[in-house]
């Protein structure tokens, strides 16, 4: 059968669905050890920057992963938040790379309100190939294969058809720096006059799921690392929505971005021009520029 995968490509596909629910069961786990740490001492320490939090959990989450993920892959490579693991090396871009976030929504975690998750992404030859975010609290499971559709908890999800005016909207809430939060600020200010409201979950990975799943029609922020966008983004696309820097271009998915994730619905109007309010990209281009 002719498919947009080669030979080599189509003998790994197949292999999937099992690897598929290894991957999955790893970030069970991984929501199990998340959800023990209820009422113990996280040990909480500020890295680099305002509000930029690390855990005893979000380590040892993230070293769980890495051996487990090692078990089902062993030629794959990794990048992580955490361990000095962070940074897309020269070479990542041949063959599987493994791109985890054991707890993206660390402060979310800290202050024990839901949603914090874990994410993994699987990358093969530069581009996202795989995405699995558990949410624990929940007890969701999002997940896709790059065309192979996006599901929850083993139903496949659209994202919604709905226009701005009927949609909400999800901001970014990263506290690193409070000039990018004034300028993310005012964007917020001008879209939330435009549709149902915009909310804040604290969560990048969970905002992009929410979006996949046709709850959110959409979500911007600042400034990202690869791990806190790279299994949602394609949960996302695999969804039927859009997922860009704030220029509108694609992503490069080889490291830190601005993003605007958006519906299908939205993506189509923002493609044509928002109403009376001109290209949603100039508009965050405009502002974007003011922090850039
Ligand atoms: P984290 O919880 O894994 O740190 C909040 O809007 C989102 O921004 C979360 O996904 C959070 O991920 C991320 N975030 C928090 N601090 C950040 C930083 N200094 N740089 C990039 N992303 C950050
Ligand atoms: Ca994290």
């Amino acid at each position: 059968m002719e498919t947009m995968y080669g030979d080599k490509d189509r003998k790994e596909f197949d292999s999937m669905p099992d690897m598929m629910e290894r991957i999955e069961e790893a970030a069970r786990e991984a929501g199990g050890i998340i959800r023990s740490a209820h009422g113990v001492d996280l040990q909480v320490e500020n890295k680099e920057g305002r509000a930029n939090f690390v855990t005893r959990y979000d380590r040892m989450v993230q070293d769980f992963l890495t051996k487990r993920l090692r078990e089902i892959l062993p030629e794959a490579k990794f990048l992580g938040e955490e361990n000095g693991m962070d940074t897309f090396q020269p070479g990542d871009e041949d063959g599987w790379l493994f791109v985890i976030d054991p707890i993206d929504g660390t402060t979310n975690f800290i202050h024990n309100m839901h949603p914090f998750v874990t994410s993994i992404g699987l990358m093969k030859d530069g581009v996202p190939y795989a995405g699995v975010v558990y949410a624990p609290v929940t007890d969701q499971m999002f997940s896709a294969v790059r065309g192979q559709g996006a599901y929850e908890n083993g139903q496949r999800i659209h994202s919604s058809k709905a226009p701005l005016s009927e949609s909400i909207m999800l901001s970014g809430s990263a506290g690193f720096s409070m000039e990018a939060f004034a300028v993310a600020q005012e964007l917020t200010r001008q879209v939330q006059e435009r549709c149902h409201g915009v909310r804040s979950t604290g969560s990048a990975e969970y905002n992009l799921c929410m979006t996949a799943s046709g709850r959110a029609g959409g979500y911007y922020e600042m400034r990202l690392g690869l791990w806190d966008f790279c299994a949602g983004g394609l949960i996302l696309e695999e969804a039927g929505g859009r997922i860009t820097d704030y220029y509108g271009r694609p992503l490069s998915w080889r490291g830190p971005s601005g993003i605007v994730a958006l519906s299908e619905g939205i993506a189509r109007e923002a493609a044509k021009g928002m109403p009376d309010t001109g290209s949603f990209y100039d508009r965050w281009k405009r502002l974007g520029q003011q922090q850039v």
